[in-house]
């Protein structure tokens, strides 16, 4: 009897453990990701098995938003819980404080071991984490760098595959077993330039892609949209244009050519030269044909413009395919090692992407496919498999929410609002709005400064600095954002509506005309440095 007892004791207390140990957190990010490009989206341009495992075992977010769609002002979000014009990361240019509070630091001060693995873009040794190896800056896709706990090293091999290992070596062999943890495992990939890995080369080969119906977009009312230098398939007129020569898709850097069709010498070469000779070779034996069979079709017109927008989406897609096995490796780890249950699984992206609609890549506006990212999330003892999130969930939102999780009191000066019970489907409240935010310019692919609202069913954006020009979308009978409606009398009393949400929602996060004008200001400043 006794023994009985004893046994009895011992099992609840285990079990009262095992329900206040505060749950892991696993925060997968990639760079560049668009939803359209992940299966569990129903979008049926890849193949992502293992990113959409966390799904379909957890909650895939219908409208999942950045604040700011661009890298590290996104990611300065994601850990400060605030909009860009609070934490001060406007742009990829302006500083980033590390000495401002971040989610990552108040977990650690409350008992969580925490790691930062792969791309962060932030300038300076990332604080708030025990361990962290990071790529410095873009960092490279093949053989990187890595900073590892402040300390510069050259690691041979492929950077997605790299940011893997050194995640699993951490939570196998570097983890204190006895405490909670937080990862940041946040892959460079599929960042421009797209480099697949080598047994990824020739995915997608036996595939022809067709264009996104709006690809050959005029941009008719849309002035900022016209003046941005992103295009897919521009012409050689349109490259030659461009400011600077960073911006429309290009033979060498971005399709990979070492002679452009007209002969001339590109910088891929260059590019080439930190490789490998066994991964040169193994990259020349397969562009070197494709890229030969391409010259001598001497294609024009609509023609090269879907060879393009081929090259350039399925090397997109193929630098995805080893993201999404790094998160199957992942997986697999946390269930083999009985972690599955008590960890939090989220997979994100800094933002969305084009993938052709609008004739572009590349990030930066608030229209659609780059406001909006994928967010999946897997939460076993909460959530409940193949729940669909409907809500305007926004970054600024993950840090709040991690700490609610961890039950930690969450700072009140943070803008984003916890969305566990949204999650766990006991709430259904939740905003009817979100503001959005984007500074950088004049820079690579031009896209003017904008700042903007959207609700569930329409989106006023206002383009400023060198231009003075509002728009307005209906969503609903809209949803590729072709017309633009703010000056049609039947729209005025919606456009009147969404001014004064526009207004309000500038109040309540403390942006400013002002604000605006300091950021010009700084930035100026900096770009003559
Ligand atoms: C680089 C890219 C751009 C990209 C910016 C910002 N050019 O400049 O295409 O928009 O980064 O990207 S490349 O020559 O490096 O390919 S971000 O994700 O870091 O914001
Ligand atoms: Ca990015």
């Amino acid at each position: 009897m006794k023994k009985y007892i004893i046994l009895m004791f011992l099992t609840s207390v285990l079990i009262s453990c095992e329900e206040t140990q505060p749950p892991n957190i696993v925060f997968i990010m990639s760079d560049d990701h668009a939803y359209q490009a992940i299966s569990a989206y129903g979008h049926d341009l890849n193949n992502t098995p293992n990113i959409d495992r966390i799904a379909n075992e957890g909650a895939l977010f219908e409208k999942g938003f950045v604040t700011n769609s661009i890298c590290a002002p996104s990611r300065a979000v994601m850990l400060t819980g605030k909009h860009s014009f609070v934490n001060g990361k406007v742009d990829n240019v302006q500083k980033f404080d590390w000495d401002q509070p971040n989610f990552a630091k108040v977990l650690k001060a409350n008992g969580y071991q925490t790691a930062m693995i792969g791309k962060i873009h932030l300038n300076g040794l990332p604080q708030g984490f025990d361990y962290s190896a990071v790529l410095p800056g873009q960092g490279h896709y093949y053989n990187p760098d890595f900073i590892v706990n402040g300390i510069k090293q050259r690691i041979q091999g492929y950077v997605t595959k790299i940011t893997t290992e050194l995640s699993l070596d951490w939570l196998k062999n570097k983890r204190e077993k006895d405490k909670p943890f937080l990862l940041l495992y946040h892959q460079k990939a599929p960042h421009r330039n797209w480099q697949s890995e080598e047994k990824y080369l020739t995915l997608f080969d036996d595939k022809t892609f067709d264009f996104p119906s709006n690809f050959f977009d005029e941009y008719e009312g849309r002035n900022a949209a016209a003046a941005q230098e992103m295009l897919i398939a521009a012409t050689e007129e349109q490259i030659e244009a461009a400011h600077g020569n960073g911006g429309h898709g290009r033979w060498g850097h971005d399709f990979k050519f070492l002679v452009d069709p007209y002969g001339n010498e590109t910088s891929f070469k260059r590019e080439l030269d930190r490789f490998t000779p066994e991964q040169k070779e193994a990259w020349l034996n397969v562009y070197t044909p494709k890229n030969d069979a391409m010259k001598a079709a001497n294609l024009e017109g609509k023609e090269l413009a879907l060879w393009k927008f081929n090259r350039y989406l399925k090397d997109y897609l193929r630098t995805i395919q080893s993201v999404d096995d790094g998160v199957g490796e992942v997986l697999d780890y946390l269930d083999e090692n009985g972690l599955a249950e008590n960890t939090i699984v989220v997979y994100t992206s800094d933002q969305g992407f084009y993938l052709g609609e609008h004739g572009w890549f590349d990030k930066r506006f608030m229209y659609e496919e780059s406001l909006r990212t994928p967010i999946l999330m897997r939460y076993p003892k909460e959530i409940k498999a193949g729940t669909k999130i409907n809500q305007m969930i926004q970054n600024l939102d993950f840090a709040p929410t991690f700490l609610d999780y961890a039950n930690v009191s969450i700072p009140e000066d943070l803008q984003g609002e916890s969305f566990r019970k949204i999650v766990s489907k006991e709430q259904s409240e939740w905003r009817d709005a979100i503001y959005y935010t984007y500074y950088e310019y004049p820079s690579v692919h031009m896209v003017k400064r904008h700042n903007g609202v959207r609700t569930d069913r329409y989106k006023l954006i206002h383009f400023y600095y060198d231009i003075d020009e509002w728009e307005l979308f209906d969503l609903y009978t809209d949803p590729q954002e072709m017309k633009n409606l703010y000056g049609d009398p039947e729209y005025a009393e919606v456009k009147q509506m969404m001014h004064n949400r526009f207004t309000e929602m500038r109040d309540k996060y403390g942006d400013s005309d002002k604000l605006d004008q300091m950021h010009i200001e700084s930035y100026l400043s900096q770009m003559k440095k």
